[in-house]
């Protein structure tokens, strides 16, 4: 197991990279390229700028989190082939720059959504919530307004701001779109890039969709074990893997994430992990809450268990964290919180791989 931070370059974090080599047990970033425009190639150049910087303060760049996928490849245009080829380039570029893990997602139009980024807790911290009567009777532009608002001017990872004024055409767009239709498009991309991802000898894995269920009635592609194994099989490859995003899962009561955890782990399918903790407050209603088990819904220590019991090689990361200590930063991703959570995983692991 390898533990990782999330951070953003270009001087788009509040975290820096010095502060991150000082968390124990952390060896690298999981990182993107974020001013190279979706669909363009990443160039060894400019993979190579953000490397040199990562590297030279002590970490690994063996993680990409996210190569994203252009909205016409997951419409199933005409135009994919091009941005397919593109996005074939920008692997094998990767892959010379030593990447060994490629995360991303294939949710249609927007990344995560939460309706709330700053919800105060009783014990003084921050935090993101989702209250799904809130999120279902808000409008689109109400919803791109609030996750402006609230992004404290950090971009936040598909909520960029240019790509608001595409977005109900694109909501609108995929009206028509059927579940079989959309899992046909995924399935033309998949087949296109396993193979590279195989002759390069990089993880790819796909990150649940969350949350888990439909917002503007855009298909579902991620979220529960049966459409896992769905979308794992639609190409059987080892390469074509998950990242298993407990948070995100777990969103879903009727998820086991341990289960979840084991079924995949032991296929070898899940090359990264973001494990995190959430708290229901209704079925459908949640807050992100700090990593600990007792924190949260979820016991983390089974899922480390279930994961280190069933071979799980991969990568780790914390996932969002609260704002707590007065930080300020972009929402989910500011230092304490994350480092807390990082010190948690380290002796949990440590506990595991002791005991068995
Ligand atoms: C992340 C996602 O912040 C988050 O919620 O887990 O944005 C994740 O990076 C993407 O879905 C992966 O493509
Ligand atoms: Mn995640």
């Amino acid at each position: 197991m390898k533990l990782v931070l999330r951070w953003f370059p270009y001087g788009d974090d509040s975290v820096s990279l010095r502060q991150i080599r000082q968390i124990p047990g952390v060896k690298g970033v999981a990182t993107f390229l974020s001013r190279v425009p979706v669909g363009d190639v990443w160039t060894m150049d400019e993979i190579l700028h953000v490397k040199n910087m990562i590297n030279s303060h002590g970490l690994e760049m063996e993680v990409i989190e996210s190569l994203n996928i252009h909205e016409d490849i997951k419409k199933g245009l005409s135009t994919r082939d091009m941005y397919i080829d593109n996005y074939i380039l920008s692997m094998k570029n990767l892959a010379s720059c030593g990447v060994k893990c490629i995360c991303y997602n294939f949710m249609p139009v927007m990344d995560w959504y939460r309706s709330v980024l700053s919800e105060y807790l009783p014990d003084g911290s921050y935090t993101m919530a989702y209250y799904h009567d809130d999120a279902v009777k808000l409008s689109l532009s109400n919803i791109t307004s609030s996750m402006m608002r609230g992004s404290n001017n950090f971009s936040l990872p598909g909520w960029e701001p240019e790509r608001f004024a595409q977005m109900a055409d694109d909501i609108e767009y995929y009206r028509n779109v059927s579940s079989s239709e959309y899992f046909a498009n995924i399935k033309y991309f998949l087949d296109a890039v396993i193979p590279v991802a195989e002759s390069l000898d990089i993880d790819f894995a796909v990150h649940p969709d969350d949350p888990p269920w439909p917002l503007f009635h855009l298909p579902k592609v991620v979220n529960c074990k049966e459409s896992i194994s769905k979308y794992l099989d639609l190409v059987p490859s080892k390469k074509n893997g998950l990242t298993l995003c407990t948070g995100s899962l777990a969103a879903d009561p009727a998820n086991d994430v341990a289960d979840i955890a084991s079924t995949f782990a032991a296929m070898g399918k899940i090359h990264f992990v973001h494990l995190r903790n959430i708290k229901h407050v209704s079925d459908k209603d949640f807050y992100e809450s700090a990593h600990l088990s007792s924190c949260g819904d979820l016991d983390m220590a089974k899922i480390v268990r279930c994961l280190y019991e069933n071979g799980f090689d991969g990568y780790i990361r914390p996932d969002h964290g609260r704002m707590i200590w007065d930080e300020t930063g972009r929402p989910g991703y500011g230092l304490y919180d994350r480092a807390l959570g990082a010190a948690y995983i380290s002796g949990l692991w440590e506990a595991v791989t002791k005991n068995g």
